[in-house]
């Protein structure tokens, strides 16, 4: 019996040009997803000065810097980071809402892959959990994904 076919991607960042966009709200948050992401990528092999940090106010803002820099052609890769928290409002879904669709749209409108960074957390507890404590990083785990999927669609 013939093998299958497998297409995986390996997770090395050599010589990739990557945009984390990260959102200034919840900046105590925000800011160790981005140090998470900056990370992970430079431990994959990617050199600092191909790693562009765009500043936005909030994660509502996320999706429209993604889709410009995906249109600018200059990066393999984008990341957004971000950490939406509820309060005692509707506000929170609408801000999650838009902020995930408009990024799975930039992606597959561009064939960039964008990693999704952004915590929706029901508490401050759960955010702290998710950027760099007991539940990981998930900053870490949204370039590892971006990483990944830059190298499948390689090869596709
Ligand atoms: N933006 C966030 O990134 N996280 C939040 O928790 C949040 N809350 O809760 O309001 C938030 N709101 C701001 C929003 O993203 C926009 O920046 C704002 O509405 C201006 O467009």
């Amino acid at each position: 019996m013939s093998s299958v076919n497998i297409i995986e991607g390996a997770l090395n960042a050599k010589g990739l040009k990557v945009a984390l966009a990260v959102s200034r709200f919840n900046d105590f948050i925000t800011s160790r997803l981005l140090d998470g992401a900056v990370d992970c990528l430079v431990r994959h092999g990617a050199e600092r000065e191909d790693i562009t940090i765009i500043k936005v106010p909030g994660a509502f803002e996320l999706p429209l810097v993604c889709e410009r820099a995906a249109q600018s052609g200059k990066y393999s890769g984008i990341v957004a980071l971000g950490a939406v928290i509820r309060g005692s409002t509707p506000h929170f879904d609408y801000v999650c809402a838009e902020c995930s669709k408009g990024i799975a749209q930039v992606s597959l409108k561009h064939g960039v892959p964008v990693g999704f960074g952004v915590l929706t957390c029901d508490s401050l507890e759960q955010a702290v959990e998710r950027a760099g404590s007991k539940a990981g990083n998930k900053g870490v785990e949204a370039a590892m994904a971006m990483l990944e999927t830059v190298r499948v669609l390689e090869q596709l």
